[in-house]
């Protein structure tokens, strides 16, 4: 056992002291028909817990993920298999999502890498079967590596292309392989330092077609999940293609991806491009492809993506609350989250992940309650109450004419009123519902 010290974390309930338990998370409560672990299948984050020690732009590692053996080599990889099985049996997680080089130190030769990837998912195989805890997603880092400064899917270099190519096949083969719901895309390097050097065009066309070779090879290895882009504005590119979700949703459409793959939306990812957390979601809800979710916050006096565990929960309450409206995901809430530097022990790992169970756990409770209490969607419903009947009606059904509705205008002898929006009400009531008894 590599947490000794630490118990299996149950659920004890708003009122308990105990830190190592969930105060609102209890799995089998039933919620709008659901047990809560249903509607909220967690993952963790290979790479951030088991993999982030600390180490930032002024400073080394304040945290030791050795878990006993030297980093970099396949007993530590192993180690880390250990490590993460052992966290998420205690913190009853199901699922966990992976880069392919968070599984195995990388190699001078990609034969070699593939090599020992093929090892160590012989390892975590024969752990998914002992436990039952299986892949969300799978994901290749198409990112660090000086191969990939410029890019990927997005490079100046066919080469590069190619060897991209080849990591994409080999996360696929090990996302299948640990039964996973789904493959991510997400674009760290796809984009651009200055238009000066670059071929937008070019770039966006060969995402594309790295995107449509994945879809064609996953398929034809049985992989039945889904395809997702996460989006993200910014860093480590100054512009980054898939900037938010109506963008990579229209990236989809232009080409033909849109039928395989949803988006995987993260919080503070949406904060970075000057929406909410709620704002994202909404859009991708409304097209249809709300996938997945990476579970953090940001921080709204740090401009950079700090993935913190998630805490706000006026954001986890309207996030749970485009999820119930959405009928649930196909892919669940990964907490792409890391312990700030000065939490460095493995007490910590647990805590930041009580933190941010709870904290959906609650935001699930509370947006329920709003859809029960259904003042705020009733209100919404009365809002656009002209647009059931009469003329409103015609044009929705796509039948009135601008000559036809200019008559009508005339006809109304009074000036047209929209109706109080009412924001500051509806505040309130949220505010009611999050916080009276
Ligand atoms: C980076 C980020 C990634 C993706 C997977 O901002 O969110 O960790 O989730 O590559
Ligand atoms: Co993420």
């Amino acid at each position: 056992m590599i947490f000794e010290n630490i118990p299996e974390i149950r659920y004890a309930g708003p009122a308990s002291k105990e830190p190592f338990s969930f105060k609102f998370y209890d799995p089998e409560k039933i919620v709008l028909g659901k047990p809560m672990r249903e509607h909220l299948p967690f993952a963790m984050a290979w790479w951030h817990n088991l993999g982030a020690a600390g180490t930032d732009m002024f400073g080394s590692s304040t945290a030791d993920k050795s878990f006993g053996a030297e980093p970099g080599t396949m007993e530590h990889a192993r180690a880390k298999v250990d490590a993460g099985f052992e966290f998420m049996r205690k913190l009853g997680i199901k699922y966990f999502c992976f880069h392919d080089a968070d599984l195995a130190p990388q190699a001078e030769s990609l034969a070699e890498t593939e090599r020992r990837l093929d090892e160590i998912a012989d390892y975590i195989a024969q752990k998914i079967d002992e436990t039952g805890i299986k892949a969300l997603w799978g994901t290749a880092n198409l990112f660090g590596d000086p191969r990939y400064a410029n890019g990927a899917g997005s490079s100046n270099s066919a080469d590069v292309f190619c060897f991209a190519a080849a990591q994409v096949k080999k996360a696929l083969d090990l996302t299948v392989r640990f039964g996973g719901r789904g493959y991510v895309f997400w674009g760290g390097r796809e984009g651009y330092e200055t238009l000066l050097n670059t071929d937008v065009g070019l770039e966006q066309e060969n995402i594309a077609a790295l995107m449509r070779m994945a879809v064609e090879y996953g398929r034809s290895i049985g992989f039945k999940g889904d395809f997702y882009i996460e989006p993200k504005p910014k860093e480590p590119m100054k512009h980054q293609y898939d900037f938010d979700a109506a963008t990579a949703i229209g990236f989809l459409r232009r080409f033909g991806l849109d039928k395989d793959f949803k988006l995987n939306i993260e919080a503070n990812h949406a904060t970075l491009a000057g929406h909410t957390f709620q704002h994202e979601l909404r859009i991708a809800r409304e097209s249809g492809m709300l996938g997945s979710i990476d579970a953090n916050q940001g921080d709204m006096l740090l401009g950079w993506d700090t993935d913190e565990f998630p805490f706000d929960v006026y954001d986890t309450t309207m996030c749970m609350y485009e999820v119930l409206k959405a009928g649930g995901l196909t892919g669940g809430f990964n907490f792409d989250a890391k312990n700030r530097r000065p939490s460095y022990t493995p007490e910590d790992m647990f805590l930041g992940y009580i933190l941010g169970m709870d904290s959906f756990a609650l935001g699930l409770l509370k947006a329920a309650a709003i859809i029960e209490d259904g003042r705020i969607d009733g209100f919404v419903a009365a809002r656009y109450a002209s647009w059931r009947e009469g003329v409103g009606k015609k044009i929705r059904e796509g039948k009135a004419t601008l000559p036809e509705l200019a008559d009508y205008a005339r006809s109304l002898g009074k000036p047209a009123a929209p109706g109080s929006g009412r924001q500051e009400q509806l505040e309130s009531i949220l505010n009611s519902i999050l916080f009276g008894m």
